[in-house]
């Protein structure tokens, strides 16, 4: 939910919203750790993130299918409420293109912010768009066409503080420095709140030249998935607002779960995987199970004392 969360005091506190743009426009630099679903949501808040990156690649391999608009985004629309409830950290939803035109955008972000969740990154390529990692053909979108998505997006967001990062691929597609700037200072003039510039270097030279040229004017939020070993003080001396790790959690699972079940299906037998496998008593408090025994506890209690009915009856 985005309604204001309620501290010990019974005051409002911010919404998750309000706390995702503190992030973007805070001059430390921020982390945002992916999610695919709400279990991971709620390990992501335990380990002591702030925010979660809903991933379009990890929401569509978690579910066995490509990052390509494979799922309907109705379905984007049901996995984010499970996540969001789970998890009272902000999210920022990897919205893709807005899976259409500037219509289908708005009405996505619409529903998104009624939802609580906390901002929406749209990226400029032609829809269905393809993972940026993917070798071939990847197309960048008019960026006309692109602002108008931006503004209708800006004019659909239901709650103040809902933030619209606005992502482009002009260096992914290999449009070039001058058109990932251009770009990039239309995007903000149509109403982006922060701008999400991607590379697939290796290093990260290409994006610290960007960062050079860029005069601040919104705040920058990068995925360093391949130049992974850029230690983050260059990314805070560089001016950096915000790092998505995109992938990782979705990628840590893989090995880990075959390995498991390699060694289950060789051994016929789970004897002496224990040690290596959450016990069940963690998965009931990852699902707050605790909460349902405390919640019909309390109803009960309550429903006994209005009709006076002896409790177990
Ligand atoms: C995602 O996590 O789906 C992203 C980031 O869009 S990337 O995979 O690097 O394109
Ligand atoms: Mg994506």
């Amino acid at each position: 939910m985005n309604r204001p969360i309620i501290n010990s005091f019974g005051h409002p506190q911010k919404t998750k919203s309000q706390l995702l743009r503190e992030m973007l426009f805070s001059e430390k630099l921020e982390f945002i750790m992916e999610a695919h679903n709400g279990l991971v949501a709620k390990i992501v808040e335990d380990t002591g993130f702030k925010a979660i990156w809903a991933s379009g690649l990890t929401m569509s391999a978690s579910m066995g299918v490509r990052d390509c608009n494979e799922i309907p985004w109705g379905d984007v629309l049901t996995l984010l409420g499970y996540m969001n409830e789970a998890s009272s950290l902000p999210i920022l939803v990897d919205a893709d293109t807005g899976y259409g035109d500037f219509n289908i955008a708005a009405r996505v972000v619409s529903k998104m912010s009624r939802l609580g969740i906390a901002g929406a990154c749209l990226e400029d390529k032609t829809y269905p768009k393809r993972n940026s990692f993917v070798e071939g053909d990847q197309q960048l979108c008019d960026i006309n066409e692109f602002c108008a998505k931006l503004v209708a997006c800006k004019a659909a967001q239901e709650t103040e503080d809902f933030c619209v990062v606005a992502r482009t691929e002009a260096l992914i597609t290999g449009a070039g420095m001058d058109e990932a700037l251009r770009r990039a200072k239309a995007y903000h003039a149509a109403g982006a709140d922060a701008i999400l510039i991607h590379s697939k270097k290796a290093t990260f030279d290409e994006i610290n030249r960007f960062v050079s040229l860029w005069d601040g004017r919104a705040p920058l939020v990068i995925v360093p998935t391949t130049y992974h070993d850029t230690p983050s003080e260059v990314f805070q001396s560089a001016g950096i607002s915000t790092v998505i790790w995109a992938n990782h959690l979705l990628r840590a699972s893989v090995p880990h779960y075959r390995d498991i079940a390699k060694q289950i299906f060789s051994a016929k037998s789970v004897a002496a995987l224990e040690t290596k496998i959450a016990p069940v008593k963690e998965v009931f408090r990852l699902q707050n199970q605790a909460g349902l025994e405390d919640a019909e506890r309390d109803y009960f209690e309550q429903a006994s004392r209005i009709v006076g009915v002896p409790e177990n009856v």
